[in-house]
């Protein structure tokens, strides 16, 4: 017997319901996810006391400062090192770009005059170039990326990447089916430092758009790098999404165990694996903790990703497609190749540099620091406080300004 239309409609519109909560559930949780009911509870503040809210001074002499003009932007005997300030940025993001500039400006390279390296994938436009130069003094490059660094390498199966991104965007893993996303993680990784418009630097700070810095820093933080023998500096370390670096351990391991004469003696592999804080993380990671160092701020030192060991790992993971066929970021790339290859005493937490990327902040205790609260890691949510990971670094390598006095 048949239903009336009205009763086989409500029916089809019942089944889809039922259908679509079930997806729901079975859904795997959001990698930076709200607290569900059995977590709740849990205590998001990651130390007794944030290191943030101790007095910070500047990091140990030697400092280089400025001095009469030697820092001056049109002196030709300079006491700058080769360093850029370098941006990839495209550009619909100019006005987000010059946000960041001001900001830089402001608090330091307006005593310095580092250049300001910009690359794109495209030819910048005459107006980013004109509104940008008058963000500074210093001298302005505008670069555009080699097609052979930026496009998605052959060996990529198509089909497979974009079946790949309809499960990642299933697992809530952030621009799953962005193809320009997995170029640029992927160009962050193993390109920029091969860009010949940087072949004579070797030190670059990592500016993004829309980013802010809040103190003032009256020191050449490249040639504090120089001299206290540091290659890579950050700002704030995070939990990263499980889902998008499913196999990246894995992948490392393989490369590890066949090139074992590229581990660092005083390696970080305790902070890579720690499974005590999140347990889940690394289990979803296959044994990656998943902290990694927020790379939208770095200054480091390109000799490490010119490196034999880095170039060889590099290839390794690029060969095995987790830029497309996951979402590997250049953040968890760097940090674990800094973690295995580097000596850790070499890594330094720019901890005097105030510095925002939504939704997260690095905060210090400084009378030179303006705009943002001391200690204070977001203004999101409360539970995005859980994503710090900082305390691994510090548990298992050490904060090196507590032996410097405020
Ligand atoms: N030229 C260019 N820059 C890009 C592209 N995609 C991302 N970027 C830059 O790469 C950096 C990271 O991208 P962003 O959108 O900020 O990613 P998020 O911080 O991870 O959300 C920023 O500096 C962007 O300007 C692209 O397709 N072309
Ligand atoms: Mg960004």
């Amino acid at each position: 017997m048949a239903f009336p239309k009205p009763i086989r409609l409500l029916a089809a519109a019942c089944m889809a319901l039922f259908f679509f909560l079930m997806l729901q559930m079975i859904r795997n949780p959001n990698p930076i996810s709200p607290p569900t009911a059995s977590n709740e509870k849990e205590d998001y503040k990651s130390f007794a006391r944030d290191p943030n809210l101790d007095e910070t001074g500047e990091p140990p002499e030697p400092l280089h400062r400025v001095d009469g003009h030697n820092y001056d932007a049109d002196n030709p005997f300079s006491d700058r090192i080769n360093a850029t300030l370098l941006s990839l940025v495209r550009n619909k993001e100019l006005k987000e770009l010059v946000q960041s500039m001001q900001d830089l400006e402001r608090t330091w390279n307006h005593k310095f005059n580092y250049p300001w390296t910009f690359i794109n994938d495209e030819p910048f436009t005459e107006e980013f170039k004109t509104v940008t130069k008058h963000q500074t003094n210093a001298e302005c490059r505008y670069e555009v990326i080699p097609k052979e660094h930026w496009q998605i390498p052959g060996w990529i199966n198509r089909d497979l990447m974009h079946e790949s991104a309809n499960l990642l965007e299933d697992m809530d893993v952030q621009y799953a089916h962005m193809d320009s996303y997995h170029q640029m993680c992927r160009w962050n990784s193993g390109f920029f430092y091969k860009h010949p418009a940087l072949a004579d630097y070797q030190y670059y700070w990592r500016v993004e758009p829309n980013v802010h810095f809040f103190c003032d820093v009256d020191y050449d933080v490249f040639r504090y790098m120089r001299d206290h023998n540091k290659t890579y500096g950050f700002t704030i370390a995070l939990y990263d999404s499980p889902p998008s670096i499913t196999t990246l351990w894995p992948e490392t391991m393989k490369f590890v165990a066949n090139n074992k004469q590229y581990l660092a003696q005083n390696n970080a592999m305790k902070f890579l694996t720690d499974r005590d804080r999140r347990p889940e993380h690394n289990f979803q990671a296959n044994g990656y903790s998943t902290c990694h160092f927020w790379s939208n701020f770095e200054i480091a030192d390109m000799d490490f990703w010119r490196s034999e060991a880095y170039e060889a790992y590099f290839n390794h993971l690029d060969r095995a497609g987790g830029f497309f066929y996951e979402r590997w970021g250049d953040a968890p790339v760097h940090t674990i190749a800094l973690g295995l290859f580097e000596d850790s005493d070499r890594i330094h937490w720019f901890k005097d540099i105030g510095y925002q990327h939504i939704p997260f902040f690095n905060c210090p205790n400084s009378p030179k620091c303006k705009g943002c609260i001391k200690g204070r890691l977001t203004d999101g949510e409360a539970w995005l406080n859980r994503e710090d990971c900082r305390p691994n670094w510090f548990k298992y390598v050490g904060n090196e300004w507590d032996s410097t006095a405020a």
